[in-house]
Protein backbone atom coordinates (compact mmCIF):
# COMPACT_ATOMS: atom_id res chain seq x y z
CA UNK A 1 0.00 0.00 0.00
CA UNK A 2 1.39 3.67 -1.12
CA UNK A 3 -0.19 6.35 1.50
CA UNK A 4 -0.36 9.83 0.63
CA UNK A 5 0.85 11.63 3.12
CA UNK A 6 -0.33 14.12 4.99
CA UNK A 7 0.73 17.58 7.40
CA UNK A 8 -1.50 19.74 9.62
CA UNK A 9 -0.28 22.24 11.58
CA UNK A 10 -1.78 24.71 13.99
CA UNK A 11 -2.19 28.26 12.78
CA UNK A 12 -0.54 29.64 10.10
CA UNK A 13 2.56 27.66 9.52
CA UNK A 14 2.48 26.92 6.14
CA UNK A 15 6.17 27.20 6.17
CA UNK A 16 6.80 24.98 8.58
CA UNK A 17 4.17 22.36 6.63
CA UNK A 18 6.82 22.70 3.46
CA UNK A 19 9.72 21.60 5.34
CA UNK A 20 7.64 18.96 6.63
CA UNK A 21 6.19 17.89 3.13
CA UNK A 22 9.94 18.43 1.90
CA UNK A 23 11.22 15.32 3.90
CA UNK A 24 7.80 13.57 3.32
CA UNK A 25 8.06 14.40 -0.26
CA UNK A 26 11.45 12.26 -0.36
CA UNK A 27 10.13 9.28 1.20
CA UNK A 28 11.34 10.14 4.81
CA UNK A 29 9.71 9.15 8.02
CA UNK A 30 6.66 11.38 9.61
CA UNK A 31 8.72 11.75 12.67
CA UNK A 32 11.60 13.28 10.80
CA UNK A 33 9.03 15.69 8.83
CA UNK A 34 7.46 16.90 12.08
CA UNK A 35 10.84 17.74 13.82
CA UNK A 36 11.55 19.62 10.38
CA UNK A 37 8.53 21.33 10.33
CA UNK A 38 8.41 22.99 13.59
CA UNK A 39 12.02 24.15 13.93
CA UNK A 40 10.85 26.65 11.11
CA UNK A 41 8.87 28.81 13.64
CA UNK A 42 11.57 27.94 16.74
CA UNK A 43 13.72 29.77 14.57
CA UNK A 44 11.81 32.86 13.28
CA UNK A 45 11.84 35.79 15.80
CA UNK A 46 8.80 37.05 14.37
CA UNK A 47 6.92 34.31 15.71
CA UNK A 48 6.58 35.36 19.42
CA UNK A 49 4.89 32.23 20.83
CA UNK A 50 7.60 29.97 20.10
CA UNK A 51 11.48 29.66 20.73
CA UNK A 52 13.74 32.47 19.33
CA UNK A 53 11.31 35.90 19.54
CA UNK A 54 9.01 34.31 21.95
CA UNK A 55 7.44 36.09 24.77
CA UNK A 56 8.96 35.94 28.13
CA UNK A 57 7.59 34.90 31.63
CA UNK A 58 6.60 37.68 33.86
CA UNK A 59 10.56 37.91 34.63
CA UNK A 60 11.56 38.33 31.47
CA UNK A 61 12.67 35.11 30.47
CA UNK A 62 11.99 33.09 27.92
CA UNK A 63 11.03 29.59 28.69
CA UNK A 64 10.72 27.17 26.09
CA UNK A 65 8.52 23.54 26.30
CA UNK A 66 8.35 21.17 23.78
CA UNK A 67 7.60 17.34 22.97
CA UNK A 68 7.67 15.01 19.99
CA UNK A 69 5.91 11.29 20.02
CA UNK A 70 6.67 8.77 17.05
CA UNK A 71 4.55 5.15 15.69
CA UNK A 72 5.70 3.58 18.12
CA UNK A 73 4.78 5.50 21.00
CA UNK A 74 8.40 6.27 21.82
CA UNK A 75 8.04 9.94 23.37
CA UNK A 76 10.50 12.99 24.65
CA UNK A 77 9.74 16.24 25.96
CA UNK A 78 11.37 19.51 27.83
CA UNK A 79 9.74 21.52 29.70
CA UNK A 80 10.67 25.18 31.38
CA UNK A 81 13.96 24.72 28.88
CA UNK A 82 15.88 28.23 28.58
CA UNK A 83 18.51 29.38 25.98
CA UNK A 84 17.80 26.80 23.36
CA UNK A 85 16.71 27.38 20.52
CA UNK A 86 15.44 24.12 19.00
CA UNK A 87 13.52 22.65 22.23
CA UNK A 88 12.28 19.94 19.46
CA UNK A 89 15.53 18.92 18.91
CA UNK A 90 16.36 18.45 22.49
CA UNK A 91 13.28 16.89 22.98
CA UNK A 92 14.11 14.37 20.47
CA UNK A 93 17.29 13.41 21.39
CA UNK A 94 15.33 12.45 24.99
CA UNK A 95 13.51 10.16 23.57
CA UNK A 96 15.87 8.60 21.58
CA UNK A 97 19.48 8.78 24.41
CA UNK A 98 18.30 8.39 27.50
CA UNK A 99 15.80 6.09 29.02
CA UNK A 100 13.26 9.38 29.94
CA UNK A 101 10.71 11.08 28.63
CA UNK A 102 10.93 14.65 30.15
CA UNK A 103 13.71 16.85 31.06
CA UNK A 104 12.74 19.95 32.91
CA UNK A 105 14.98 23.42 33.81
CA UNK A 106 18.20 23.28 34.17
CA UNK A 107 18.63 19.47 34.16
CA UNK A 108 17.45 19.89 30.69
CA UNK A 109 19.45 22.92 30.03
CA UNK A 110 22.97 21.02 31.33
CA UNK A 111 21.11 17.65 29.10
CA UNK A 112 21.42 20.04 26.13
CA UNK A 113 24.61 21.73 26.42
CA UNK A 114 26.12 18.22 27.01
CA UNK A 115 24.91 17.40 23.64
CA UNK A 116 26.22 19.76 21.25
CA UNK A 117 22.90 22.63 21.51
CA UNK A 118 24.65 25.65 21.87
CA UNK A 119 23.15 29.21 24.31
CA UNK A 120 21.95 31.55 22.84
CA UNK A 121 19.75 34.82 23.91
CA UNK A 122 16.34 33.94 22.80
CA UNK A 123 14.56 36.95 23.89
CA UNK A 124 14.78 39.87 21.05
CA UNK A 125 14.70 43.49 21.38
CA UNK A 126 10.91 43.39 20.24
CA UNK A 127 10.02 40.57 22.58
CA UNK A 128 11.63 42.69 25.32
CA UNK A 129 10.22 46.03 24.38
CA UNK A 130 6.48 44.38 24.54
CA UNK A 131 7.69 43.02 28.03
CA UNK A 132 8.69 45.90 29.36
CA UNK A 133 5.33 47.40 27.98
CA UNK A 134 3.75 44.93 29.75
CA UNK A 135 5.16 45.52 33.21
CA UNK A 136 3.59 48.86 33.45
CA UNK A 137 0.17 46.93 34.29
CA UNK A 138 1.71 43.41 35.02
CA UNK A 139 -1.85 42.10 34.36
CA UNK A 140 -2.29 38.37 33.87
CA UNK A 141 -4.94 37.26 32.19
CA UNK A 142 -5.35 34.91 29.54
CA UNK A 143 -6.67 36.23 26.14
CA UNK A 144 -8.86 34.80 23.15
CA UNK A 145 -7.09 36.60 21.29
CA UNK A 146 -5.49 34.78 18.32
CA UNK A 147 -2.38 36.49 17.75
CA UNK A 148 -1.39 35.45 21.04
CA UNK A 149 -1.78 32.04 20.07
CA UNK A 150 0.98 30.85 17.28
CA UNK A 151 2.05 27.84 18.93
CA UNK A 152 2.67 24.97 16.61
CA UNK A 153 1.55 21.63 17.21
CA UNK A 154 2.16 19.42 13.79
CA UNK A 155 1.28 15.76 13.00
CA UNK A 156 1.98 14.11 10.03
CA UNK A 157 1.50 10.72 8.08
CA UNK A 158 4.11 9.28 5.63
CA UNK A 159 4.56 7.24 3.05
CA UNK A 160 4.96 4.11 4.80
CA UNK A 161 1.54 4.97 6.77
CA UNK A 162 3.11 6.04 10.01
CA UNK A 163 1.79 8.68 12.27
CA UNK A 164 4.26 11.15 14.73
CA UNK A 165 3.26 14.20 16.07
CA UNK A 166 5.69 17.81 17.49
CA UNK A 167 4.68 20.28 19.67
CA UNK A 168 6.74 23.76 20.45
CA UNK A 169 6.01 26.55 22.14
CA UNK A 170 7.20 29.82 24.73
CA UNK A 171 4.40 29.25 26.09
CA UNK A 172 1.68 31.85 27.70
CA UNK A 173 3.11 35.50 28.02
CA UNK A 174 4.13 36.69 30.71
CA UNK A 175 3.06 33.60 32.65
CA UNK A 176 4.35 33.06 36.22
CA UNK A 177 8.47 31.81 36.26
CA UNK A 178 8.21 27.99 36.02
CA UNK A 179 5.16 27.48 34.66
CA UNK A 180 4.60 24.68 32.32
CA UNK A 181 1.50 24.45 29.96
CA UNK A 182 0.03 21.49 27.99
CA UNK A 183 2.92 22.01 24.79
CA UNK A 184 5.10 19.00 26.27
CA UNK A 185 2.94 16.83 28.54
CA UNK A 186 1.97 13.72 26.70
CA UNK A 187 -1.45 13.32 26.05
CA UNK A 188 -1.91 16.88 26.33
CA UNK A 189 -0.63 18.93 24.06
CA UNK A 190 0.17 16.05 21.54
CA UNK A 191 -0.59 12.70 21.36
CA UNK A 192 -0.12 10.03 18.59
CA UNK A 193 -1.04 6.40 18.47
CA UNK A 194 -0.11 4.89 15.59
CA UNK A 195 -2.79 2.45 15.33
CA UNK A 196 -5.59 4.87 15.28
CA UNK A 197 -4.49 8.63 14.77
CA UNK A 198 -2.81 12.10 15.95
CA UNK A 199 -3.76 15.28 17.99
CA UNK A 200 -2.09 18.41 18.25
CA UNK A 201 -3.52 21.19 20.91
CA UNK A 202 -3.71 24.81 21.05
CA UNK A 203 -4.63 27.48 22.95
CA UNK A 204 -4.63 27.74 27.28
CA UNK A 205 -2.84 24.92 28.32
CA UNK A 206 -4.08 24.58 31.40
CA UNK A 207 -7.80 24.00 29.68
CA UNK A 208 -6.18 21.22 28.16
CA UNK A 209 -4.71 19.17 30.95
CA UNK A 210 -7.56 19.44 32.78
CA UNK A 211 -8.95 16.67 30.11
CA UNK A 212 -6.04 15.20 29.08
CA UNK A 213 -6.88 16.83 25.43
CA UNK A 214 -5.19 15.01 23.00
CA UNK A 215 -5.65 11.64 24.53
CA UNK A 216 -9.34 11.96 24.74
CA UNK A 217 -9.12 13.02 21.02
CA UNK A 218 -7.37 9.86 20.05
CA UNK A 219 -9.41 7.85 22.23
CA UNK A 220 -12.53 9.16 20.55
CA UNK A 221 -11.14 8.54 17.02
CA UNK A 222 -10.30 5.15 18.05
CA UNK A 223 -14.55 4.44 18.84
CA UNK A 224 -15.08 5.63 15.34
CA UNK A 225 -15.48 9.19 15.39
CA UNK A 226 -14.06 11.61 12.44
CA UNK A 227 -11.14 13.59 13.14
CA UNK A 228 -13.35 16.70 13.73
CA UNK A 229 -16.01 14.67 15.29
CA UNK A 230 -13.15 13.85 17.94
CA UNK A 231 -11.99 17.08 17.91
CA UNK A 232 -15.44 18.51 18.74
CA UNK A 233 -16.16 16.06 21.34
CA UNK A 234 -13.14 16.88 23.14
CA UNK A 235 -14.15 20.41 22.98
CA UNK A 236 -16.88 19.93 24.64
CA UNK A 237 -15.34 18.24 27.50
CA UNK A 238 -12.82 21.36 27.94
CA UNK A 239 -16.31 23.57 28.06
CA UNK A 240 -18.00 21.63 30.46
CA UNK A 241 -14.81 21.51 32.69
CA UNK A 242 -14.11 24.93 32.57
CA UNK A 243 -16.94 27.28 33.36
CA UNK A 244 -15.29 30.24 31.97
CA UNK A 245 -14.97 29.03 29.04
CA UNK A 246 -16.15 32.02 26.93
CA UNK A 247 -12.54 33.94 28.42
CA UNK A 248 -10.51 31.53 26.74
CA UNK A 249 -9.38 29.38 23.73
CA UNK A 250 -8.75 25.67 22.95
CA UNK A 251 -8.15 24.42 19.67
CA UNK A 252 -7.78 20.88 18.84
CA UNK A 253 -6.35 19.65 15.40
CA UNK A 254 -6.48 15.77 14.82
CA UNK A 255 -5.33 13.36 11.97
CA UNK A 256 -6.66 9.74 11.69
CA UNK A 257 -4.27 6.61 9.94
CA UNK A 258 -6.46 7.15 6.79
CA UNK A 259 -4.98 10.78 6.52
CA UNK A 260 -8.07 12.23 7.14
CA UNK A 261 -8.29 15.39 9.25
CA UNK A 262 -10.21 17.67 10.83
CA UNK A 263 -10.11 20.33 13.48
CA UNK A 264 -12.71 22.35 16.35
CA UNK A 265 -12.28 25.04 18.59
CA UNK A 266 -14.06 27.03 21.35
CA UNK A 267 -14.14 30.56 19.48
CA UNK A 268 -13.78 31.20 16.04
CA UNK A 269 -10.36 32.03 14.64
CA UNK A 270 -8.72 28.66 15.07
CA UNK A 271 -7.59 27.75 11.52
CA UNK A 272 -4.70 24.91 10.79
CA UNK A 273 -2.31 24.32 7.71
CA UNK A 274 -2.61 21.36 5.91
CA UNK A 275 -0.38 20.42 3.29
CA UNK A 276 -1.94 16.65 1.21
CA UNK A 277 -1.51 16.27 -2.64
CA UNK A 278 1.03 18.52 -3.48
CA UNK A 279 -1.67 21.46 -1.77
CA UNK A 280 -0.01 23.78 0.82
CA UNK A 281 -3.77 25.52 2.57
CA UNK A 282 -5.08 27.15 5.54
CA UNK A 283 -8.38 25.34 6.44
CA UNK A 284 -10.53 27.51 8.80
CA UNK A 285 -12.08 24.79 11.76
CA UNK A 286 -15.46 25.19 13.65
CA UNK A 287 -16.20 26.54 16.54
CA UNK A 288 -18.27 25.52 19.42
CA UNK A 289 -19.15 29.47 20.43
CA UNK A 290 -20.09 32.15 17.63
C1 LIG B 1 0.39 26.87 26.46
N1 LIG B 1 -0.88 25.79 24.75
O1 LIG B 1 1.53 27.00 26.90
C2 LIG B 1 0.19 26.72 24.98
C3 LIG B 1 -0.01 28.07 24.38
C4 LIG B 1 -0.54 28.07 22.99
O2 LIG B 1 -0.98 29.10 21.05
O3 LIG B 1 -0.99 27.11 22.44
N2 LIG B 1 -0.53 29.15 22.32
O4 LIG B 1 -0.61 26.90 27.20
Amino acid sequence: VVNKPVVISTWNNLKANEAAWEVLNNNGTALDAVEAGVKIPEADPKDRSVGYGGRPDREGKVTLDSCIMDQHSNCGAVAFLEHIKHPISVARMVMEKTPHVMLAGEGALQFALENGFQKENLLTENSEKDWKEWLKTSEYKPVINIENHDTIGMVALDHHGNLSGACTTSGAAYKIRGRVGDSPIIGAGLFVDNEVGAAAATGLGEAVIKVAGTHLVVEFMRQGHSPEEACKLAVERVISKNPNYKDLQVGFLALNKFGEYGGYCIHPGFNCAVYENDKNHIVKMNSAVG
